[in-house]
């Protein structure tokens, strides 16, 4: 037992003195604990440098997402996702590819009805009631919103040259129709020389199964032996007068006819219930000028509404390559076609040049245009709270691409654009805003949409 202990002593005794030794010696054993302290300091300053490179990851995530949507909101966070296709600038910022927006009311999208052609206008004029032209039959039907039924043709229209952008185009009804029964449609209508846009006028029989008296009040001469570029949208303004759109009827040289005053091509046009000039009209003392105009160069107006708090006449229209814009209506005011434009040809070479600065040559600029195309169609500005987030937003077809814009609006500013209904692979012809709020969308592929705030 003595012996043992000794030997333990001993041990123990050398293991001290090896120990002292090591530590005031060459100091591997510290080297190990500073190690190991180093380790734990790399450890807890790994855990930290990790928790920092996270965070700073993260913030730099977080930054770079920022400086992502940032970079977004400056060029690529427009609702306008592809390239443009033409060189051209913007006269203001505010001119092209404004920001996406994003409705935030949760909507139903119903298809009323389908299997009718292209309905190339629609007109409520009984609650949940559409009138709606089908332009390539040149027929007028009745579409019931809430059972989704569709009349009968409509009897007693005229004869409609329905070659190409021909057919029976818009309808619209008298301020006055509870009285009157009048119906106004506009129709590609063959006279010697060629095709015009037409504007006609019927009563609704009370068994609502024809027109009748149906009578033709203006054609917008010259007549041009071709098939496009008709225009064709009607409104009546709040003194009972309507408005006409036509198109420039497309061929070079007749869409040079847009800037003159003796055609009615390529107009914004202002007339009598009865198809005579207004007599308060911008051109109206001028003898060289047609009575009727009230605006002036424009290529193909495909859309028309009243701003629903500033009452001014805003209407769309197709721009050749690109340069589709949305225009302010000022009586006796030129708006550029086919001298200058934010498009170039189909063929790709620059329009005039490629001369852009409207305002410079007395031109109207745009308040809005599209670079590429939205091929702007029928479009209705939402004046219901139905959908408050919407009102006095503007909601425009769109044909190729196939999506309903929405552009909302501040001082005549388009500050936001939003593209609806994507997926659905429809060229949205026509839109309306119903009395009770619902937005009512036209397709070339015979579908009518409802699309309402969700119950
Ligand atoms: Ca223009």
């Amino acid at each position: 037992m003595t012996k043992v202990s000794w030997s333990r002593l001993m041990f123990f005794t050398m293991l001290i003195f090896v120990l002292a030794l090591a530590a005031c010696g060459n100091g591997d054993t510290s080297d190990e604990a500073s190690t190991d302290d180093s380790e734990m300091a790399t450890e807890e300053s790994a855990d930290d440098s990790e928790t920092a490179t996270e965070e700073s990851t993260e913030d730099s995530e977080t930054a770079t997402e920022e400086s992502t949507d940032d970079s977004e909101t400056a060029a690529e966070e427009s609702a306008e996702t592809e390239p443009k296709v033409t060189e051209f600038e913007p006269a203001f910022p505010e001119q092209t590819r404004a920001p996406a927006v994003e409705t935030e009311a949760e909507l139903d999208v119903e298809v009323v009805a389908e299997g009718l052609g292209v309905s190339w206008g629609m007109e409520e004029f009984d609650t949940n009631r559409l009138l709606v032209t089908q332009r390539d039959e040149a027929e007028l039907l009745i579409v019931n919103l809430e059972d989704g039924s569709v009349s009968d043709p409509i009897e007693g229209l005229p004869e409609v040259n329905t070659e190409a952008q021909g057919g029976l185009l818009d309808v619209t009804i008298a301020p006055d129709f509870d009285e009157s029964r009048l119906v106004f449609v506009t129709f590609a209508q063959d006279v010697d020389g060629g095709t015009v846009t037409a504007v006609g006028k019927g009563a609704l029989s009370e068994d609502e199964t024809s027109l009748e008296d149906f009578e033709v009040i203006f054609q917008a001469e010259p007549a041009y032996d071709g098939t496009l570029h008709y225009g064709g949208r009607i409104i009546f303004d709040d003194e009972g007068n309507l408005f006409l759109t036509t198109g420039e009827r497309s061929d070079d040289p007749i869409r040079e006819r847009a800037q003159d005053l003796d055609a009615y091509l390529g107009k914004v046009i202002h007339i009598t219930p009865d198809g005579e000039a207004v007599d308060t009209n911008p051109f109206i003392e001028d003898e060289d000028a047609l009575d009727g105009i009230y605006s002036y160069g424009h290529r193909n107006i495909q859309g028309v509404d009243f701003h629903p708090e500033t009452g001014d006449l805003w209407i769309v229209e197709f721009g050749p390559q690109a340069g589709d814009e949305l225009n302010i209506i000022e009586p006796g005011s030129n708006y550029g076609w086919p001298t200058v434009s934010y498009g170039i040809e189909y063929s790709g070479e620059l329009i005039n040049d490629g001369v852009s600065e409207h305002e410079a040559q007395g031109f109207v600029e745009p308040v809005y245009y599209w670079d590429p195309t939205s091929a702007p169609s029928g479009m209705s500005f939402y004046d219901n709270d139905a959908i408050p987030e919407w009102e006095n937003n503007l909601f425009i077809g769109g044909l190729a691409p196939n999506y309903i814009v929405r552009v909302v609006i501040e001082d005549d500013i388009i500050v936001g654009e939003e593209r609806l209904l994507t997926e659905e692979g429809e060229r949205f012809r026509d839109i309306l805003v119903t009395e009770d709020g619902a937005l009512v969308a036209a397709t070339d592929g015979g579908m009518i949409y409802k699309i309402a705030a969700a119950e």
